[in-house]
This record gives structure tokens, sequence and C-alpha cells, in this order.
């Protein structure tokens, strides 16, 4: 709650960049007549601007200083323990018709909930400042990027915001004065920070973002889940593009041939830790390295399928992070990097579950209370994340800022399944990988709030992210697919498939890139495979497991289908298809009969 601080009051040159478009004053002037803040910060991203707003945090206590000397420029934030994921349950589609929204999302009328969000607006600013941050989502040279406004009353959003995204001057330069221009429309407030007030709400049509009562993660980074994915996916179905919660790397054999692959995985399934991978000794010459690792925008382009990333930075999962599983991650947050809800230790250090080494032996838990190896209590919060620019990853893909994307070889489908989903397997063609993405499913974890460990389907890890109607997000992906004249292949993996012993199966993390390696064969036509009900297997032989300690037992039951549990699985996906009452395309309903069928045989 410590962001809820009395307005500030900058020296002269600072949060003074007002932009010049007219569409754009009179909007903010809208929301400042609404809200009543004492002033007005016209964000501009430059360096002065960051220090004077971190001096400010500091003092305020929306941050806390680390240990200068191990994390330069590197701060903590405690959010309010109320406010601390993704509220999928209060986020809301506001689309003319319940029909556009569709099944799979809360919708409320817009006009109704307009009228309510200006309600809660009303002098919710009053003794606040005002931040206007203008952003860019994707290089400057890019046909897909856009630009977003975010009005905010948080310096937390302000700070984080322009670590996320290309912030400042860039965007205003890019928007320019075109009164018509296309540009997203985001206020947030954190009101009191209130769960009884809390409503994260999208307006397709408007390219509007109405977000309140939270101060964390995609409830208010408006460019990131609200932006880049429901109102993204949105305008790429007009558009003819994608939005897709999906990571992109780019893979090089030590002959140098480079290949780029795109996986959607949902909220803490792997994404960041499969974008920053690092082979296994046995690989060596391969490298692999990182395009994105939560949102790719793909268009077609000569036939085939190109992807970007629109962000700029990481919002990434903390606990679970070390030398041992994610060296480029931990790389990158070894300095400018703004963590969230992790522990503090009494030398300025942070600690999580799961960091290299031995606990401390005192610290500080993530809501502020003593903490010792002892507590019953997680010294950090399972969803508590870094914020690090993508210029801080050793492992950066150099076409990052290429404009036109990188072309996409595969793409891979996966959640996190304890049974039935085999390590890895290839889809027939690509109408067949558009049914197994829609209905994949993964058990939930603490990126949102609710049950964690549920399974439940996941299409495409897209579930919480679709701004539009479920059927016609699976009919635009087979409308892609006819576009495309050498499209990528489609893959399913699943790392986390457990034993008899509760045990995960599979070593994951770099040794993830043995299952690469076989969907990259597979991209060249070499690799090996046994035809399927569910599509090509691999074989134990066909995948490249030298020097990896693991049980030949394990690799069976890894890559092995059990009958029974498919013919539930197949029973699911039609429980799942039906609940959404009739938008499912005849494609995908006719793929579900030939792999029931092929159950039969
Ligand atoms: P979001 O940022 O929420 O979209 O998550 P993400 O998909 O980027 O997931 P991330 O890579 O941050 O991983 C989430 C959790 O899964 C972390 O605790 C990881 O340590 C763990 N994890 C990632 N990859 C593997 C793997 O290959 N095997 C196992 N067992 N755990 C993994
Ligand atoms: C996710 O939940 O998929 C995230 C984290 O990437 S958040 O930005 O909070 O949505
Ligand atoms: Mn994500």
């Amino acid at each position: 709650m410590n962001d809820l601080a009395p307005a500030i009051f900058p020296p002269k040159g600072i949060g003074d960049a007002k932009p010049s478009n007219k569409a754009v004053l009179d909007w903010v002037h809208e929301i400042a007549t609404l809200t009543q803040p004492e002033n007005i910060f016209w964000c501009d991203g430059s360096e002065r601007e960051r220090e004077f707003l971190i001096a400010e945090s500091l003092r305020q206590n929306v941050l806390i200083e680390l240990n200068g000397k191990k994390f330069p420029r590197s701060y903590l934030h405690r959010s309010s323990p109320n406010d601390v994921a993704r509220v999928e349950q209060f986020t809301f589609v506001c689309t003319p018709t319940k029909e556009e929204a569709g099944p799979t999302n809360n919708w409320a009328e817009p006009g109704e909930t307009y009228a309510k969000l200006r309600e809660l607006l009303s002098g919710a600013m009053r003794g606040r400042t005002m931040f206007v941050i203008p952003y860019m989502m994707g290089p400057a040279d890019s046909p897909l990027t856009k630009v977003g406004f975010e009005i905010t009353d948080s310096k937390y959003v302000v700070l984080s915001l322009r670590i996320m995204t290309r912030m400042g001057e860039i965007a205003l330069k890019r928007l320019g004065n075109d009164p018509s221009a296309e540009w997203n429309r985001g206020v947030h407030s954190l009101l009191d920070v209130n769960p009884d007030r809390r409503f994260i709400c999208h307006f397709p049509q408007d390219n509007t973002i109405i977000s309140v009562g939270s101060g964390y993660g995609g409830n208010v980074l408006l460019s990131k889940k609200c932006l880049a994915l429901r109102i993204g996916s949105y305008l790429a179905r007009k558009q003819n593009w994608m939005a897709e919660h999906i990571l992109i790397l780019g893979v090089e054999s030590p002959e140098g041939r480079k290949h780029y692959v795109a996986a959607a995985f949902p909220s803490a399934c792997g994404k960041t830790n499969f974008a920053m991978l690092i082979p296994p000794a046995h690989f060596k010459g391969w490298k692999v390295t990182t395009v994105g690792d939560d949102i790719g925008w793909m268009r077609i382009r000569d036939g085939r399928l190109y992807a970007g990333n629109p962000e700029n930075g990481y919002f990434g999962v903390v606990p679970g992070t070390s030398y041992k599983s994610n060296p480029n991650a931990m790389r990158s947050i070894a300095h400018d990097t703004i963590y969230t809800n992790v522990a503090l230790t009494d030398d300025g250090d942070v600690w999580w579950e799961g960091k290299d080494g031995p606990p401390p032996a005192h610290a500080i838990d993530w809501r502020g209370d003593d903490w010792t190896p002892q507590s019953k209590e997680k010294a950090a919060h399972p969803n508590s994340r870094f914020t690090t620019p993508t210029r801080n990853n050793p492992a950066l893909d150099p076409d990052v800022e290429k404009g036109e994307g990188v072309p996409i070889s595969a793409i891979i489908f996966g959640g996190r399944r304890s049974d039935t989903v085999p390590l890895v397997y290839q889809a027939f063609d690509w109408n067949h990988g558009v049914y197994s993405g829609a209905t994949m499913a993964s058990e939930t974890t603490a990126a949102a709030t609710g049950a964690v460990g549920r399974v439940r389907r996941d299409p495409m890890a897209m579930l919480p992210f679709c701004g539009y109607n479920i059927g016609d997000y699976f009919q635009h992906w087979l409308d892609i697919g006819k576009q495309l004249t050498n499209p990528p292949l489609i893959f399913n993996v699943n790392w986390f498939r457990k034993g008899a012993d509760g045990k995960f199966l599979w070593p994951g993390f770099g040794e993830n890139m043995r299952v690469l390696k076989w969907i990259i064969d597979r991209c060249e036509g070499s690799g090996g495979a046994l035809k399927s009900p569910i599509g090509w297997l691999p074989s134990p032989h066909d995948l490249d497991l030298a020097e990896l300690d693991i049980d030949h037992n394990a690799v069976d039951e890894l890559l092995g289908l059990d009958h029974e549990e498919w013919q539930k699985e197949i029973a699911a996906h039609k429980e799942f298809f039906d609940s959404l009452g009739g938008v499912v395309p005849e494609e995908l309903q006719k793929q579900r009969e030939q792999l029931a069928a092929g159950f039969e045989l």
C-alpha cells in the first residue's frame, strides 16, 4: 500500500514532456477533469526523470534500495498482500454484445461499465500526481508496432513500464500529430488498493483499457496482458496478424544453421526459462538466443510466419530461478532490476525459494515480517517477480530490433501436466496442430489468484488473454494457416510429467535442449519418429540423451501413451468444446473425431 503517496512536485525540466497530438491532449484533459489530480507529470523516459522518480520512491517507501555493490541500481518493491497476482475473475471484456467476448471471457456491458468506472475514478487522484506515460510496443521500424499511453497514479508503474516498454519521446515520435492515428488509451488508478474495487476492463472497440484497485503486474502494466494480448488479439484478428502468449527463441547449430521457434506455455509454465536456455555440455557449439519470453506478435510474410517481441523487458517469475536453472536470468537480474515481493536479507541482498546457496539465517519476508529458515511461511511470494530490461540478457538475439521480425520454423504448445501428455510430439499438419493447441490443458499456478494445481483447458495458453470470442480465435488460427505456403511445424511438449513417486520424470531446464534438438531435426527433415494417434512421437533413440543421467524406464514413461488416460483426455476435449456452446469450428470437431477414432483401432 506504500504507493498511495502524496503528489510530488518535480524541478523544472522534469515531468513536462507534453505531447503535441491533440487527441492525446484532449483525452488526458478528460481523465484529469474526472480524477482531479494535484498535478500532471508528462513522462519523457529520460535518465534524469528516472533518477528523480527513484529518489522520490525511496523517500516514500515505494522502493527499498538493495546493496549497491551486489545489485547496482536495483530495488525491492512490496505490493499489498491482498494484491499479488492477476485477478481473472475481475477481468472484463466489454464488447457491445456478450457474444463478441465469447464463452471464456467475463463480459460487461460497455455503457454501464464506463459509468461504474467513472464513478470509481471520480476524484480518485486528489492529492496525487497523475503520470502520463507514452510507450511503444515493438521495435521502431516494425509495421506491427503500436503506441499506447498509460495514465497512472503509481510511481511503481512508471518505473516498471520504462523497463518493460520503449517509453517516452520515441513513442511520441512514432505517434506523430495525426489526431486520427491508432493508439491505445490506458487509465490506471490504485484507488485504495481494495479487492472489492478491483476491475481490469477492456473496451476493444475503443482501443481502451481501464484498470482500478490494483498495483501489481499484469493488472496494471497495461502494455503487457491488456494491450499486447487482449486488445492486441482483437486488433490482430481484424488486421490479419497474431498476438500470442508465446516466447520466441533462436537456435543455432555448430555449423551456423539458425532456426527460430515460438512456444506458447501458460503462465508460470516455463516460457522465460525456455527462452533463456543454455545447452548442456554435450551440445557443444549449439547456441540459444532470446527474442522474447512472454509475448509474440506474428504476421505473414512471403508465405511464412514472422514473429517479433513487442516488449522491452522481462517481468519474470523469481522463485526457482538460480544459476543452476537459469544462469542467463540470474545475470540479467544482477543490476538495473526491480524485484517485487521477494525477501530482503540483513545486508541488502534478496532471497527466494530455490535460489542458489543456503537460506539466510534472518530475512524480512515479502510481507515485511521477520523470517528465519524455521518460519512456516514462504520468504518470497510464489508469484514474486523481477522486472529487468531485455538488454541485460547475455543471450539476447541480435535480431530483436529487426522490424520484419524473425521467421518461425516451429510453434510449440505446452502445459503443466502430471500425466497423460508425453514429453514431446509433433502434430500431423497445421490444422491438427491448431487442434492440439485448442485443447491443451495445464495445472493452474500462482500467476493468477485462485486455486493452484487444478487442471484446466487453456487454449494456446490464451484462456485469460484472448480479447474476443474463442471460437473466432480458433477460426483465426485456421485462416492464418490457409495463407501460409511454408507454415511452421507444430509440436507439443510437457516438461512436467510425473512418475509414480510424484517426482518430475524429466530434468527440464537446460536439458530441454534435447527436445528442442529433435524439433529442429524434424524441421530439417532428419529426425526419426513413430506415427501415433496423437501425432509423431520420437522413440527413445530419436532423442539425443547422451551424457544424461536418466533411467530408461523414465524415458519410456515420458514418451508413452496410456490409452486409458487418453480416452479420458479425449472425453475432456469433448466436454470442453461442448462447454463453449457451439462456437468451435467444424474443422476442430472433425479433428477430435479423427483423434478418437485413432484410439479405437
Ligand atoms: P509467466 O511469466 O507467468 O508467463 O511464466 P513463464 O511461462 O515464463 O514461466 P517461467 O519460465 O518463469 O517458469 C515458471 C516456473 O516453472 C519457475 O518456478 C521455474 O523454475 C519452473 N520451470 C521452468 N522450466 C521448467 C522445467 O523445464 N522443468 C521444471 N520442472 N520446472 C520448470
Ligand atoms: C502471466 O501471468 O502470464 C505473466 C505475469 O506473464 S503478469 O504480467 O502478471 O500477467
Ligand atoms: Mn505470461
